[in-house]
Formats: structure tokens, C-alpha cells, sequence
């Protein structure tokens, strides 16, 4: 019986996680430590909270106390916690630092306290920076140019510091953009889906032209646990899709999709320091025997489906403090 910890499981792609792991093994237990920001949503567990083998504990990485008594007897700590959103981290990146990097911390602090057996760094393909041509390998050196990037090279790097210094069993991975169900409709793809659902324009930042790697989430959980169970500690591994598409490509995926018109395309204000493209060279994680299981259209046409059949999910989101942001943000051209 191993018993995970995983943080910011209330997210995106912790809760995914967390369900993948519920359907993959029965003799496991999960505690998941969330501070439910505006990102957290229990609604993602909602077929899983009553659970026997599930916990639930609303509190912050940063909270040295609360980290230090879930820790004790834990197996895996699985940081999926962070400040994720590039647009927020531009506009205030307080946050960003406090949760990325000293959340980070304590909970580094506490696992080489309690001696826990493997720690994975969930980390992102953005610490590299942009690159025209070519991919990044593992050793590449970091250019993060977000606050968003510049902190999570922080948790990065403090995580493999705990590896040298003291020789703890920490892992970090490295993936490129995910997308699926529950993904908080700030991020492109759910945006664009659920705008397009409701006839609202699609804002897309300058010229469309920025690249991106595109995975199915439940390839990313997938892969977590693979590097969980057969990486090397001290290493770094790159997840992608395989999947480079740019944002107009992905913009006409949807609007196909769902049969809506060209009409709704809007070009706005760039983003201040937009990366142009991302992309790693996976082949260190190809070696050990993983790929990924989706196919990227596929796997298109469930995400899209999910949002058009899981419209109470979105809705209450959409129709709060998120719009304002929105408006605040971004005038559209
Ligand atoms: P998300 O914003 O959907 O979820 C983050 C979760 O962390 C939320 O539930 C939030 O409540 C929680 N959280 C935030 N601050 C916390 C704190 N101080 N203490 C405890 N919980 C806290 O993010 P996501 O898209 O699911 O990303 C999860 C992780 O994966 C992040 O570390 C992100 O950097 C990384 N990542 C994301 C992508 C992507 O495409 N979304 C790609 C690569 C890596
Ligand atoms: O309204 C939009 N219009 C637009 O053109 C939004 C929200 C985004 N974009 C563009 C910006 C990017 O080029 O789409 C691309 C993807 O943007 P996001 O969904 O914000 O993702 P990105 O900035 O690439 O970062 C994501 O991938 C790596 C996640 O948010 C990070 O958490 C992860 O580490």
C-alpha cells in the first residue's frame, strides 16, 4: 500500500491525476493538498470524494505546519501545486513566487525530513524559454522569460539542489502544453471551446503565429507515473505530445469542430514577452519506454465534447470574477 501525496490536486491536471491513479491501482492512498485559489475546483473529484482511500485537506504549501503533519507517513509527494496561469503571472507575480518557489521549499524541507521515497517536481517545457528551431534537450540551459517561467526554474532547480546536497530521491519533469477536461477556461484551448460554445470572439494574442506542443492530459498523468516508477533520481525528463500546432491552427480545430463560424476570430494586443515556440526533444523519456497513447485529434474531439456536455462545469466558472479579469485585461481589438 503506497500512499501519495499530491498537491494542488484540486487543478487541472492534479485532479486528472488523481483519478488516473484511482482507476489504475486499488491498493493505494491519496491525499490531496490544495488551497483551492480561484484553480482549485472540488467539482473535478466529485465521483471520488467519498472514497475511504482519498483524503481531502484544504491548506498551502507554504504552511509548514500542515505540510509537516501530512507528510509523515507519505510514500510520493507529487508537486502539481503552482501559480500556472502566464496572463496573471504578468499582471502580479507576488503569488507566483510565494507558491512556486517557497511552496517548493517547504515541502522539499519536509519530504528530506520524513525521508520520503520519491519526489517529483512537476515542472514545465516554459523553463527553457523560446526557441525557433529545434528542441530542448534535458541539459539545455533555463531562459524562463514569464514571472510564471522565471518561478517554476526556481522550484526547479531547488528541487535538484535537494537531490546534490541531500541525496534526496527527487524527480522532475519537464511537459509541454496539456489540455483536456477541467482545465480553467483562462487557458486557450477551454477558453476558445467555451467562447465558441456561447458566440463570443476568440482574443487571439498578435499574430496567431506562437507555437505550441499540445498533450492530452491523461498522457501527462500517464507519463508522471511512469517517471514516478521508472526515472532515475536527479534526472530530469521533457514530456511532449509530438503535437506542434500554432494558435491559429488550433483556433480553426475548433471552431471545425464545433461548426461555428471564422467570424469569431479577434486579434488583440500581443502578450508582453510571448515565447514564440516551445518545444522539447523527448527522446530520454522514449528511451525507457514511454510515448504517448492519445492521438492529438482524438483526443481534440473529447476534449471538445466534454465542454459541450459539461457545460454546469464551465459555466459557474465563466460567469463570475473570471469575466472582469477578462474585460480588465485585454481589449479587444
Ligand atoms: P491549475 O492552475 O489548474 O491548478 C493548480 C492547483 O494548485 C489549483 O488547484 C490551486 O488551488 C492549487 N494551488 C495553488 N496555490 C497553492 C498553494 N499555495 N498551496 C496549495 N495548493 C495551491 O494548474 P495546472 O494546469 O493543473 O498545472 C499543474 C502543474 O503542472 C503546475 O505546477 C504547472 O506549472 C504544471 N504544468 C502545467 C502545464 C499545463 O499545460 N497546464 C504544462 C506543464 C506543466
Ligand atoms: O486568450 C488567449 N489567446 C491567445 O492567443 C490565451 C489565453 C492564450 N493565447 C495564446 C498564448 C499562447 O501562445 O495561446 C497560447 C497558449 O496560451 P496559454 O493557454 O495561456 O498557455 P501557455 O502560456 O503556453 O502556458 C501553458 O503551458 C505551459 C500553461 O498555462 C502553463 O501552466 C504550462 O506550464
Amino acid at each position: 500500500m503506497k500512499k501519495y501525496l499530491v498537491t494542488g490536486g484540486a487543478g487541472f491536471i492534479g485532479s486528472n491525476y488523481i483519478h488516473y491513479l484511482f482507476e489504475k491501482y486499488s491498493d493505494i492512498q491519496v491525499i490531496n493538498l490544495d488551497k483551492l485559489t480561484y484553480a482549485g475546483n472540488l467539482e473535478n473529484l466529485r465521483e471520488i470524494e467519498n472514497r475511504p482511500d482519498y483524503q481531502f485537506v484544504e491548506g498551502d504549501i507554504c504552511d509548514e505546519k500542515i505540510v509537516d503533519d501530512l507528510m509523515k507517513d507519505v510514500d510520493y509527494v507529487i508537486n502539481f501545486a503552482a501559480e500556472s496561469h502566464v496572463d496573471r503571472s504578468i499582471g502580479s507575480p507576488d503569488d507566483f513566487i510565494k507558491t512556486d518557489v517557497y511552496g517548493t521549499f517547504v515541502l522539499l524541507e519536509s519530504a528530506r525530513k520524513y525521508k520520503i521515497k520519491k519526489f517529483v517536481q512537476i515542472s514545465t517545457d516554459e523553463v527553457y524559454g523560446s526557441i525557433e528551431k529545434g528542441s530542448f534537450v534535458e541539459t539545455d540551459p533555463l531562459m524562463p522569460s514569464s514571472p510564471y517561467s522565471a518561478s517554476k526554474s526556481g522550484a526547479d532547480r531547488l528541487a535538484y539542489s535537494y537531490f546534490v546536497t541531500y541525496d534526496m530521491p527527487v524527480l522532475i519533469t519537464r511537459c509541454s502544453n496539456n489540455f483536456g477536461q477541467y482545465q480553467y477556461p483562462e487557458k486557450l484551448i477551454p477558453l476558445f471551446i467555451t467562447n465558441a460554445i456561447e458566440d463570443k470572439k476568440l482574443p487571439i494574442y498578435g499574430d496567431g503565429k506562437n507555437v505550441r506542443d499540445w498533450i492530452y492530459v491523461l498522457d501527462h498523468c500517464d507519463a508522471v507515473d511512469f517517471i514516478l516508477h521508472n526515472g532515475k533520481n536527479g534526472e530530469v525528463y521533457n514530456i511532449g505530445g509530438g503535437n506542434e500546432r500554432n494558435n491559429l491552427e488550433i483556433t480553426e480545430l475548433i471552431l471545425n469542430g464545433l461548426g461555428k463560424s471564422k467570424n469569431l476570430m479577434t486579434f488583440v494586443e500581443d502578450r508582453l514577452g510571448h515565447d514564440r515556440r516551445y518545444s522539447v526533444d523527448c527522446r530520454k523519456l522514449e528511451s525507457l519506454g514511454w510515448r504517448p497513447k492519445y492521438e492529438f485529434s482524438k483526443a481534440m474531439d473529447l476534449t471538445i465534447d466534454w465542454y459541450k456536455n459539461n457545460q454546469w462545469w464551465w459555466k459557474k466558472i465563466k460567469s463570475g470574477e473570471y469575466l472582469d479579469y477578462y474585460k480588465k485585461q485585454y481589449k479587444m481589438k
